[in-house]
């Protein structure tokens, strides 16, 4: 008789063990991903063809920001920095 009823009285925490990863899976789902996921808005900046001009920013700090984030993976490739200087878009305000 014992044996029979340990397996109903170990039913409830197998239960109780799937709802707790089902929760922390819901959690992670819900909440850290998209935390990851709005931590790299820069992950849409196009660095494959000239698609960006001075006149896309408002400041010289959003197009150098463009300009770092495309640099090491085709240059200058949206042509901000026409002399070279490392200064872009010079005709934008600094800030
Ligand atoms: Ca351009
Ligand atoms: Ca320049």
């Amino acid at each position: 008789m014992e044996t029979s009823s340990e397996k109903p009285k170990n039913l409830p925490q197998i239960i109780l063990a799937i709802s707790i990863v089902i929760v922390l899976a819901l959690i992670v789902v819900f909440l850290v991903l998209p935390a990851l996921a709005s931590s790299s808005p820069r992950v849409n900046t196009i660095c494959d063809s000239d698609f960006y001009n001075c006149d896309d920013f408002s400041t010289q700090a959003e197009a150098k920001a463009v300009y770092n984030a495309c640099f090491s993976v085709s240059g200058d490739i949206h042509g901000l920095d026409n002399n070279d200087d490392g200064d872009v878009c010079e005709s934008l305000p600094s800030n």
